[in-house]
């Protein structure tokens, strides 16, 4: 999964880039594009790998991706070839400056990022629309998903707020529409405002996007601290949580994925998918073989684990459930996957 960190020029990217991945081995380059692989560092899984004695621990991943190219200026707008990779975007929105209009600044964006979907939609529906005219039947089911799309764009409605059928996401795959992508919030704020609620947060979870709200420039320096001086500097601070922390949590928001665990031998590991999707498709995500010799599943919560404290118990007490491939995955599931192949 990569992100991408897009915004206003100034408004705290690239600082944000280093508030998140920490410092670099190569120092911070405010001209050029760096990408980082950041664990999602979940405490649960930490837990659970003690609970079961694992040796190894394989947190989820997810890459970020800070590039100058990323900034949406008012005469050239996003640079959108590079904001296509992305699988999803946070947007950066600067609350730090006096003249600061954060809300303004997610309102352009957000449109922009419609309006380029309604460019790229546009030409394609004329040309598709000609070759059907030509008979060319094979692109019959795709007209009505791209109407769709229009109907949507039309009345300023982003498309990840649509619906669509695995049979219609297949058509739409090639386009990486913006506006269907996964969006969050950072709101950049000032060093005063750290641990305060103001207005300005009131409006952003207004808007109805996973967001959080940290001081980009203080915590990028408190990263560069060592460990033992940074915590009473966060104490002092009152932070209650690191944006390094709580970042990957609004970003997964966002892309209405869970989390569930394994473990295998020695290790424990925790993977994501997709909201609803059944354990079938989760054991897809493991190993083929897994789903395509698939038998059953024993389930366990992993909050459950922690209450009851050893494997023995939840088995005593009847929470270990067999679970057939029709089984909805739910956040924090911890799967055995029986398979014969
Ligand atoms: N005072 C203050 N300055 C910030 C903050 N975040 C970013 N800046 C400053 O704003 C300028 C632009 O930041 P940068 O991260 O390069 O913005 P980008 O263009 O979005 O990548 C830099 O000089 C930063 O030090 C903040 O939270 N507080
Ligand atoms: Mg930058």
């Amino acid at each position: 999964m990569k992100i991408a960190l897009i915004g206003p020029p100034q408004s705290g990217k690239t600082t944000t880039f280093f508030a998140i991945v920490g410092p670099q081995s190569h120092p911070s380059d405010h001209q050029k594009s760096s990408i980082a692989t950041l664990s999602f560092f979940d405490e649960r899984l930490d837990r659970l790998a003690d609970i079961v004695h694992s040796r190894k621990k394989t947190y989820l991943h997810l890459e970020l991706l800070d590039s100058p190219q990323l900034c949406a200026t008012p005469d050239k707008g996003l640079n959108f070839a590079q904001v296509r990779e992305a699988d999803g975007f946070t947007l950066v929105l600067n609350a730090y400056s006096p003249d600061a209009k954060p809300i303004l600044n997610f309102q352009t964006i957000s449109s922009e990022l419609l309006l380029k979907d309604v460019e790229v939609l546009e030409p394609t529906l004329q040309k598709l629309e000609l070759d059907l005219k030509k008979g060319r039947k094979e692109r019959e089911k795709e007209h009505p998903v791209l109407v769709k799309c229009q109907d949507a764009l039309q009345k300023q409605t982003p498309l990840r707020k649509i619906s669509f059928t695995p049979e219609e996401e297949k058509w739409l795959k090639p386009y990486e529409f913006l506006s269907k992508k996964p969006l969050s919030l950072i709101v950049n704020i000032a060093e005063r405002d750290i641990g305060k609620k103001g207005v300005v947060l009131d409006d952003i979870a207004k808007v109805g996007f996973p967001w959080i709200a940290f001081c980009a420039k203080t915590e990028k320096e408190l990263l560069e601290l060592e460990e033992s001086e940074r915590k009473s500097f966060i104490t002092d601070l009152g932070i209650e949580q690191l944006a390094r922390e709580s970042f990957l949590r609004a970003a997964f928001q966002a892309f209405h994925v869970i989390s569930f665990f394994t473990v295998v031998g020695e290790e424990a590991r925790a993977w994501s998918l997709q909201k609803g999707k059944n354990v079938l498709d989760a054991a897809g995500k493991i190993h083929t073989d897994m789903a395509r010799g698939f038998i059953k599943a024993e389930v366990f919560s992993c909050e459950e684990l922690f209450t009851h404290g050893s494997l023995h118990t939840l088995r005593e007490k009847g929470r270990l459930r067999l679970e057939g491939k029709e089984y909805i995955v739910q956040e924090g599931d911890v799967l055995n996957i029986k398979f014969g192949v």
